[in-house]
């Protein structure tokens, strides 16, 4: 049975030797590290170059995936292949992490009829795609997130093993479609990982004038589950938040709600507004540089 409690992961770090060899310490090898990084420098350039043809006029919408990309793709490296995904319309860099690949990606941004999602018939940035277990998705904020619960049930009620992930923002944290699915994931122990990406603000609505509670794991307390605040811009602690729910939920123990922090964006051009030393690039970079030392 769950317990209510809400933590915040402590980063597993002590010195640069402990940092260089953490990926290994998680069960992640030199390759997945690498793997990790070239997903990440592939997915910024994708957001960069979408925005870019959407200021263009080239494409109908481009929703930016920046300062993004550690918690969406360590996060998929967490699940199976056949665990349904639910994502939102920031979530390039997690439909890469799953197999989409890149012309599929802008496909989609151009709302071609060969595109994957719904053969242009969606709105640009849809993610989705059958094969890969990206489910369909809708541009309403959060009704997903029942969806993602309901096929934990009908997982359950089949007997099989799977893990549903649904990813939406903080925003989405504050509709009613979030609230419903929690309880009812949470009072029936289903096999859910609810994974919230903070970026502190929804359109132009800070995180603090749309809730009472300082983070979106907080919400958790209430529903008797475990909630998790985690540094979304640190792909190796995301990894290992997100493997410690997903292994829990696999074996019964029941759902889980984490919350990753992004850097903040500004209201004006939907971009991070200062990047500091938040960039997961950068921490991603410090494995990859390791794995080509350790590999001499
Ligand atoms: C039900 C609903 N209400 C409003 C909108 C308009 N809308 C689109 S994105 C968005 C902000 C969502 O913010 P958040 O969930 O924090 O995600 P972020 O864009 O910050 O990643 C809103 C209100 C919508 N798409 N659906
Ligand atoms: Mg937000």
């Amino acid at each position: 049975m769950a317990t209510a409690a809400t933590r915040t992961s402590r980063p597993v770090r002590s010195g640069r030797r402990a940092l260089v060899q953490v990926h290994r310490q998680f069960g992640l090898s030199d390759a997945d590290a690498i793997d990790m990084y070239y997903a990440m420098l592939v997915t910024r350039r994708i957001s960069e170059q979408a925005l870019k043809l959407a200021f263009q006029g080239a494409i109908d919408v481009s929703i930016p995936a920046d300062g993004h990309e550690a918690a969406q793709i360590a996060s998929m490296r967490a699940l199976r292949p056949t665990d349904p995904a639910y994502l939102f319309y920031r979530s390039s860099p997690a439909a890469y992490a799953r197999g989409m690949t890149a012309r599929e990606i802008l496909l989609e941004y151009f709302g071609r009829a060969d595109g994957p999602s719904s053969g242009g018939k969606n709105l640009a940035g849809h993610w989705a795609k059958r094969e890969l277990n990206l489910m369909s998705m809708s541009g309403s904020v959060a009704t997903h997130i029942p969806h993602a619960v309901g096929s934990a049930l009908a997982a359950r009620l089949r007997g099989e093993d799977t893990v549903s992930v649904a990813y939406f923002g903080d925003g989405g944290s504050s509709k009613s479609d979030f609230h419903e699915g929690l309880n009812f994931a949470a009072v029936h122990q289903l096999a859910v990982v609810l994974f919230c990406e903070n970026n502190g603000m929804a359109i132009s609505v800070p995180f603090e004038k749309q809730s009472g509670v300082r983070s979106v794991a907080d919400r958790a307390v209430g529903y008797a589950l475990v909630g998790i605040s985690v540094d979304g811009s640190d792909p190796l602690q995301v990894y290992r938040i997100m493997r410690e729910a997903v292994d829990a939920a696999r074996a019964g123990k029941g759902p889980a709600l984490i919350s990753g922090s992004t850097p903040a964006r500004s209201a004006k051009c939907d971009r991070p507004r200062r990047w500091q030393r938040r960039d997961g690039r950068i921490r991603s970079r410090a494995s990859v540089t390791t794995c080509a030392i350790t590999a001499c």
